[in-house]
């Protein structure tokens, strides 16, 4: 396994639409294995393939507490949305920077397991803002995009000054 390096925006590449999987092959599963070490490496919750530059529709979650229950979702595609809720989002793609995002409360989802095998999963409230936030990576957007122009670049700012500030930066 090894951890993998996290695009950061304004990467263009983080706008990339993933394709769908095709193989569900050893290194599908070397890629899986490589995203949950590096989404845990990092302390996030979840990770889209997108992140880590390859542009497929993979992506991993764990919002467990206890970080133990890895959920891998490969072409997923969401076939219902219901309710709505406010979640403040963060991203590893923008470290350090928090904004609040609406999204559907619940959301049910058809997808491939990292075998090949159709999964329907049914999920709600922090699990769904994950997998939404997710697969919006998976089309190329981003969760600052939901945001007004000057909550945005009040907030791209701040990422700006934040890494002039980092050691090393
Ligand atoms: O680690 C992450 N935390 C998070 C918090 C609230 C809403 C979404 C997320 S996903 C994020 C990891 C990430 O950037 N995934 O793309
Ligand atoms: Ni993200």
């Amino acid at each position: 396994m090894s951890k993998l390096a996290i695009l950061e925006f304004p990467d263009p590449r983080l706008r990339t639409r993933a394709a769908p999987v095709e193989h569900f092959d050893a290194e599908l599963k070397q890629l899986v294995a490589d995203m949950f070490e590096t989404m845990y490496g990092a302390d996030g919750v979840g990770l889209a393939a997108t992140q880590v530059n390859v542009h497929r529709q993979v992506l991993v979650a764990d919002m467990s507490e206890g970080r133990n229950e890895p959920l891998a979702l490969i072409n997923p595609e969401i076939l219902e949305k219901d309710g709505s809720q406010v979640y403040q989002e963060g991203c590893l793609s923008f470290p350090g920077i928090y904004a609040d995002v609406t999204r559907a409360l619940k959301v049910k989802v058809k997808a491939r397991d990292v075998e090949g095998r159709e999964i329907v999963v049914e999920v709600e409230g922090p699990l769904a803002v994950c997998i939404q936030h997710e697969m919006d990576h998976l089309a190329g957007k981003v969760f600052v995009d939901y945001l007004s122009p000057l909550k945005r670049s009040m907030l791209l700012k701040r990422l700006e000054k934040q890494r002039k500030q980092a050691v090393g930066g």
